[in-house]
């Protein structure tokens, strides 16, 4: 996939830069987009805000546009969480959601499928969800709920958690017991502010499937129903935060992004399993490529 960026022209208030520029193949900066001229910009643009909205273009299609540029430049891609790009500000509109994901007792660090530092974000939820409930608008929580013995269970494979598995609906990894229906790690964190939530979406709750997206099951058949009732509440944009960034709040966003959702992360508001390795940076990569954006919760204004 190759991308042309431009860092003159804000799109979505995304600067070319920004998009999709960073798969880590043959992408190329446009710096000087002057010498090109206005209807060679234009066109930049257009392919530009094309590749936003998702769509993606082989080398075909931009070796002759390549031709006329100098110094095309390639970019590493992401490998951490500082070096994506942030929305500066964001108004919150009456068509935004909050989605709150997983904040339960088994992800916190001391629980059994523990998520480094989760147990820091929830505070800062709670005030990113008072902000949203402060104009009456829709917060969803989401809630992993398995069953006993269920399939993503290493448990269930006589095999180790965090060993290597893949079948349909399940893995790549296997995972400790956790979140097992009406267990006490099933429960959402203690502190986490439940008031302003108007619905809690149940996930994983199909002993055979998985389920990482708040939106489809990991067997990409199965509906939550969230989409549709987001849908019906004239939703458009949704933020997401919570555990974990490269499993169930980075299916989502790309489920979100599939459904034709704009898609918000407040990177300070969620933290990442990584396993296996390397999951996390691909996770950043392909919802940089997807068109999600990234934020600080203080960036966001009610
Ligand atoms: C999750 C792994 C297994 C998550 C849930 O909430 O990200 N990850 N189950
Ligand atoms: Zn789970």
């Amino acid at each position: 996939m190759l991308v042309i960026a431009c860092t003159h022209i804000p799109v979505r208030n995304i600067y070319f830069s920004e998009i999709g520029c960073r798969c880590g193949k043959s992408v190329a900066v446009m710096s000087q987009s002057r010498k090109i001229g206005r209807r060679g910009f234009v066109k930049y643009a257009a392919v530009a805000v094309a590749a936003t909205a998702g769509a993606y273009y082989t080398k075909d299609f931009w070796e002759p546009y390549l031709k006329n540029m100098k110094n095309p430049a390639k970019l590493a891609p992401i490998t951490k969480l500082e070096e994506l790009s942030l929305v500066p500000d964001i108004q919150l509109k009456d068509t935004d959601a909050l989605i709150i994901v997983d904040i339960q007792n088994d992800f916190m660090s001391s629980g059994a499928l523990g998520v480094k530092e989760g147990d820091e974000i929830v505070t800062p939820i709670n005030s990113l969800a008072e902000k949203f409930h402060r104009r009456n608008s829709v917060i969803v929580m989401t809630q992993d709920w398995h069953p006993p013995g269920h399939l993503s269970f290493a448990s269930s494979h006589n095999m180790k958690p965090f060993d290597s598995y893949e079948s349909e609906g399940i893995g790549p990894v296997l995972w400790p017991d956790h979140c097992v229906q009406g267990s006490r790690g099933a429960e959402f964190h203690p502190d986490l502010d439940m008031k302003s939530a108007i619905a809690t979406i149940r996930k994983g709750y199909h002993p055979k499937v998985d389920s990482y997206s708040t939106f489809i099951e990991n067997d990409k058949r199965t509906y939550t129903g969230l989409s549709g009732y987001l849908d019906k509440l004239s939703i458009e944009r949704i933020f997401l935060c919570g555990l974990a960034l490269d499993y169930c709040v980075y299916y989502s966003a790309i489920d979100g992004r599939d459904l034709g959702f704009d898609v918000v992360i407040p990177i300070d508001l969620t933290k990442a399993i990584n396993s296996p390795a390397g999951h996390l940076s691909n996770a950043l990569n392909t919802m940089v490529q997807r068109g999600v954006q990234f934020t600080k919760s203080d960036h966001v204004v009610s």
